[in-house]
């Protein structure tokens, strides 16, 4: 059991991987369903519930957050700083090995009975023991638990590894833009997780312990709950992007040839902005439970302040890029996917946080569009962009060039098929969490299932780009080559050696 930070790393990347196939399958299988009016691929609507349900939670927790955090950061981190290694190694090691104990009780859950259909949210009284009547909502729960407690203890190892071990040179402002990320991104962690856990204890005791938390027959209620989800869920949305952001900052620095990002100091603040002003802006989710005006008001004008330091951060980004001579390699095809698409995303997002609007949109596809654009856009790129950038430095081996190419453009074409006629579905009522509908939507939603096709074809494809690059050993990091045409960014630079010299996973080759 490794407690040595590239092995942890590389866990995380081959769990994540994973968890990501696992989640995409289920994602088939609900377009599959959606493909057509009147489908029965899944032959009856609670399966369907459960399916989406399990996709959205395998995707959240245990592909994006394990790929972007677990595995780019336990890599990243101790390089950038200069250190050996985290700062609480065998932390560490818990951290993950809780992470595949928590899938296996949420695959458990998936097969029980009847299943958690409860959507990832898992609203009361939906969820409570009046409509879920089985144990699976409560080894859900569990499963969410440990999650979060492998989140939590990560986040604690990787905000004080950033707080302690660097130079002062490298500490605060000096301190790189990746860096920050993970602080935030950490922090954000350590503010939100336990109040989702002890909003799913209260469910569990509910449902269990005769409690009436959000029961209102004892006195309690069911929006209670909506808060205290949405207290950790916004700033969980936040958790997904801003490593993302992170690796962004880095490679678009190192494609546009310059020293440090566009206003890096603005950067670093806009991330904190995001970070504190994503705390308090929950409610956005629940326009339509009842709140009064005022509440509506601020909830609407503060998420909508959250457009400024986002677009500093796509401006910056953009000027960093600009007046360089940017070579288009697969890494900057993603990077600049990201910028416009997670932009897209980010402004579907403007027009919801309206409460006026969001009483027609909530629930529709609308929001199903909104999302997975800064999703599967904005995170699942930044994954891949980094992916393309560091595989190199992880395992001395480089992707195709031309091909790894190819993959990015399938999973362009697919990922927009797929979600962008979403967003007219909702415009036109088409609710969320729903199995069939009308004929007036089966057009839409028909483009939609085979850019869900094209975007697993890809995936698939993607998998072929790893082995090939694994067998044929392309470019070991030693080669004078292949150094000349890796030139590590910024303080890469102290590193210019294979970092997986010491590695002691086998298989992993040793140029
Ligand atoms: Fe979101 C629902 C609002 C960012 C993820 N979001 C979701 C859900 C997920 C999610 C998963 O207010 C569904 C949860 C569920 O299961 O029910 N979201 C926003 C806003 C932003 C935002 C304002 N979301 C994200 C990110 C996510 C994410 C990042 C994950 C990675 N979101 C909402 C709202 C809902 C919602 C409502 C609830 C809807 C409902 O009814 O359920 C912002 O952070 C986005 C900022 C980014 C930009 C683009 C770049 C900025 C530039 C600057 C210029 C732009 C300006 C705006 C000045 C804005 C380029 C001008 C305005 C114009 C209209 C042109
Ligand atoms: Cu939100």
């Amino acid at each position: 059991m490794s407690t040595n930070h590239k092995d942890i790393g590389t866990l995380y990347l081959l769990s994540g991987m994973w968890a990501g196939l696992m989640g995409s399958s289920l994602s088939l299988i609900i377009r599959i369903q959606l493909s057509h009016p009147g489908g029965n691929f899944l032959k009856n609507e609670s399966l369907y519930n459960v399916v989406v349900t399990t996709h959205a939670l395998v995707m959240i927790f245990f592909a994006v957050m394990p790929l972007l955090i677990g595995a780019f950061g336990n890599w990243l981190l101790p390089l950038c700083i200069g250190g050996v290694d985290l700062i609480f190694p065998r932390l560490n090691n818990l951290s993950f090995w809780l992470a595949p104990n928590a899938l296996y009780l949420l695959i458990l859950s998936f097969m029980t009975e009847k299943g958690a259909g409860t959507g990832w949210t898992i609203y009361p009284p939906l969820s409570s023991g009046l409509y879920h009547t089985g144990p699976a909502v409560d080894i859900l729960i569990t499963s969410l638990h440990l999650i979060g407690l492998s989140s939590l203890l990560g986040s604690i190892n990787f905000v004080s590894t950033n707080k302690n071990m660097p130079t002062m040179k490298m500490k605060g402002e000096k301190s790189e833009l990746y860096l920050w990320s993970i602080t935030v991104t950490g922090v954000l962690l350590i503010i939100s997780v336990p109040v989702l856990a002890g909003g799913i204890t209260m469910l569990l005791f509910d449902r269990n312990f005769n409690t009436s938390f959000f029961d209102p027959i004892g006195g309690g209620d069911p929006v209670l709950f909506q808060h205290v989800f949405w207290f950790f869920g916004h700033p969980e949305v936040y958790i997904l992007i801003l490593p993302a952001f992170g690796v962004m900052s880095k490679v678009i620095m190192h494609y546009s040839g310059k020293d440090s990002v566009f206003g890096s100091v603005g950067m670093l603040y806009a991330m904190v902005g995001i970070g504190v002003m994503g705390c308090v802006v929950w409610a956005h989710h629940m326009f339509t439970v009842g709140l009064n005006v005022d509440t509506r008001t601020y909830f609407t004008s503060a998420t909508m302040v959250i457009a400024v330091p986002t677009g500093v951060k796509v401006f910056s980004w953009m000027a960093t890029m600009g007046g360089s001579k940017i070579k288009l390699t697969t890494s900057v095809l993603w990077s600049t996917g990201f910028l416009f698409l997670f932009t897209v995303g980010g402004l579907t997002g403007i027009m919801l946080s309206s409460s006026s609007l969001d009483v027609t949109l909530h629930d529709t596809y609308y929001v199903t569009a909104h999302f997975h654009y800064v999703l599967s856009m904005g995170a699942v790129f930044g994954i891949f962009c980094g992916l393309n950038h560091w595989f190199p430095l992880f395992y001395g081996v480089n992707f195709h060039k031309k091909w790894s190419k190819v993959h990015f453009y399938l999973m362009f074409l697919g990922v927009n098929l797929t979600f962008f006629p979403q967003h007219f579905l909702g415009l036109k009522g088409m609710p969320r969490r729903y199995c069939d509908y009308p004929d007036c939507y089966s057009t839409w939603h028909w483009v939609s299932s085979y850019g869900a096709l094209i975007s697993f074809g890809s995936l698939l494809y993607f998998i072929f780009v790893v082995w090939e690059a694994m067998v044929s050993q392309r470019g070991v990091v030693f080669s004078s080559h292949t150094m000349a045409e890796i030139e590590w960014s910024g303080s890469m630079n102290f590193f210019p050696l294979p970092a997986h010299g010491n590695s002691s996973l086998p298989w992993i080759h040793v140029g």
